[in-house]
């Protein structure tokens, strides 16, 4: 006699259990995408491996310090989100590298073409949560390619003089490592010497880089294809004396804290 009142209380409790479970899912929705149907996410994307899995290469805008959009190049080729912070190549009109201590903090060039990102964004990006490997690739003039890595690249503050640093040996490549006398090293440009020399590298080598006394690679040198001597685009272990024909220098967090 009792089972048939009881019925209907369990036919309320299913449905108010249905209710609750498609209140649910429609916020789980809303929080998936924003005002506009684009994916919070983006919003918040620090570096280029925040990008969605299948993007293709391009200018992104990204937030390095969670806060300022900062639009940066994305190489996204082998589905790993690469932040590409220089790149030379035969290109015209050819982009100007020789320049002073303001256009290596804030980035010189355009993304699409030759550029240097910026040293500020680097600091950004590589002083908080994350752990970047560093990936340098170099072309030579008879299609011939190499390629050198490096763990933890870390570039310091301005007041550290934007000081490079990775872990000492963890080169991997086969460019050679021409990278580890610079390690440890404060950015030079021709106004700001920060070398290790009596002379001011940058102006004798006509180049910005974190040079020691003067360098093994340097790669923001001169593109004068045909020159031997060092001040041309250069990574010595590879080439000595020897303009490259383009060069890319990238990072992806291999650590998301
Ligand atoms: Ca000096």
């Amino acid at each position: 006699m009792e089972m048939p009142s009881r019925l209907p209380l369990v036919v309320c409790l299913l449905w108010l259990v249905m209710c609750f479970a498609e209140l649910g899912a429609g916020l789980v929705s809303e929080l998936a995408s924003g005002n506009n149907g684009t994916s919070q996410k983006t919003s918040v994307m620090r570096d280029c491996s925040d990008l969605p899995r299948g993007t293709t290469s391009g200018v992104y805008t990204i937030m390095v310090d969670l806060q300022t959009p900062t639009p940066a190049y994305c190489d996204m080729d082998d589905g790993e989100g690469w932040t590409v912070f220089q790149r030379r190549a035969d290109i015209t009109p050819r982009q100007d590298f020789y320049q002073d201590w303001e256009a290596y903090k804030w980035g010189l060039g355009s993304l699409t073409g030759e550029f240097w990102w910026g040293l500020h964004y680097l600091w950004q990006l590589t002083s908080h949560n994350r752990i970047y490997e560093l990936r340098v690739d170099l072309w030579d003039w008879d299609e011939q390619t190499r390629y050198a890595t490096y763990q933890k690249f870390t570039i310091a503050s301005e007041a550290d003089g934007y000081r490079l640093d990775f872990v000492n040996s963890s080169y991997v490549g086969n460019a050679g490592d021409s990278l580890a006398v610079h390690n440890g090293m404060k950015f030079s440009t021709f106004d700001k010497d920060h070398d290790h020399c009596s002379i001011n590298c940058a102006e004798t080598e006509e180049a910005a880089w974190w040079y020691y006394c003067c360098y093994d690679s340097n790669l923001n040198g001169r593109y004068h294809p045909g020159d031997t001597n060092y001040t041309v685009m250069m990574w010595r272990d590879w080439r000595e004396k020897y303009c490259l024909n383009a060069t890319t220098m990238k990072i992806r967090p291999t650590s998301k804290l």
